[in-house]
């Protein structure tokens, strides 16, 4: 396996028969029918993400199916190969989905990531309305620590939104690392943004540049939606929403405490440098009175009971799913026997370098 002065895993792709030939892969002969696909449990911005049942040992994933073509149709190219690179990081927390390995055909491209099947934490906000301030407190906690990580590694985490935020047997897994902007330097900013529009903070959408101050905009959105049940300047016209995100104080309602008043205050700042986390990013967070009851270390080491226990009956139990999502048939074509693995020539040779397998099998504990 190659691997970079500081270990990190470093991508050798070979283009011996067109094929790629990745030195850390581990798992270079993967291919879609290892896989049972069961069930759509997700869509993201470029494909579905699968239940899948892997037939050598019955282990159950969530495969991430990419179409090539609709990826280079819109350009988007860069932002799943940040996807991978930020991957081949060696990007490991106990609250960010494991990517286990990946592979493609001409076709398409397969991300075989942990399968965390505790649901969307919105969908238990939905059905609770809102949550009380220590719930909320150990939610914002868990994604605070997994942003401040990404942001020691220079990652932009850019897209967290309330269907990113799964649970576990309780704790927090922040899937999609699609819009990941990686190699961002502290000072560095950046300006091409696609996301949802509630949680858009004021530079992105006046498509300024924008630097890591945005995950903490972000991290504010959470708070307030599952402090209050509704995102911040929420709005159902849009252009209201944007003109209300732009311009419109932030408004809390009453019954919340001093400490959680005001760490939304300092989230939700529309000058992003006068944003909490602006200047000393994840200490500024960590350091708010609001957290004064979270032991960090114990956070970090899932040592705090989480308040709330899914209670799923197995992998393969998808209660907590939108049905939308897991009544849809599975495609044929995703778990068809597969062309022989890429060729250099078209959408393929745009992709070659992908495939990718971690060392080990951690963070798989609850
Ligand atoms: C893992 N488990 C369930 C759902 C998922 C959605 C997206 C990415 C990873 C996932």
């Amino acid at each position: 396996m190659a691997s970079s002065p500081d270990g990190m895993p470093s991508p050798q792709p070979s283009r011996a028969n067109g094929n790629i030939n990745l030195g850390p892969s581990a798992n270079p002969n993967a291919r879609p029918t290892d896989f049972d696909f069961l069930k759509v449990i997700g869509k993201g911005n470029y494909g579905k993400v699968l239940l899948a049942k892997r037939k050598s040992d019955g282990m159950f994933y969530a495969v991430k199916v990419l179409q090539k073509k609709s990826i280079l149709k819109n350009k988007e190219q860069s932002h799943i190969m940040a996807e991978r690179n930020v991957l081949l990081k060696n990007v490991r927390h106990p609250f960010l989905v494991g990517l286990r390995y990946s592979f493609q055909t001409p076709e398409k491209l397969y991300f075989v990531l942990d399968y965390v099947n505790g649901g969307e934490l919105f969908f238990h906000l939905q059905r609770e309305r809102r949550f009380l301030e220590p719930r909320a407190r150990f939610y914002t906690a868990e994604v605070a620590s997994a942003i401040g990580y990404l942001h020691s590694l220079n990652i932009i985490y850019r897209d967290l939104k309330p269907e990113n935020i799964l649970l576990d047997c309780g704790h927090v897994v922040l899937t999609d690392f699609g819009l990941c902007k990686e190699g961002v330097e502290p000072e560095d900013t950046t300006s091409t943004f696609c996301g949802t529009p509630e949680y858009l903070a004021p530079e992105v959408l006046r498509k300024e540049p924008y630097d890591r101050a945005v995950d903490w905009w972000c991290l504010g959105a959470v708070l307030y939606e599952m402090l209050h049940g509704l995102p911040p300047f929420y709005s159902q016209d849009v252009s209201q929403m944007y003109e209300n995100i732009l311009h419109q104080p932030l408004q809390i309602p009453g019954g919340r405490t001093v400490a959680a008043c005001d760490l939304l205050q300092g989230l939700l700042h529309k000058d992003q440098r006068q944003r909490l986390g602006s200047k000393a990013d994840f200490l500024e967070i960590k350091n708010h009175v609001f957290f004064s009851p979270i032991n960090w270390d114990d956070l970090y080491h899932k040592r705090l009971t989480p308040p709330f226990n899914p209670n799923v009956a197995g992998p393969a139990d998808l209660k907590h799913f939108d049905p939308e999502f897991t009544q849809e048939a599975v495609s044929k074509s995703i778990g068809c026997t597969p062309d022989t693995m890429a060729s250099s020539s078209g959408a393929s040779s745009a992709f070659l370098g992908f495939s990718y397998a971690p060392e080990d099998d951690d963070f798989l504990d609850c």
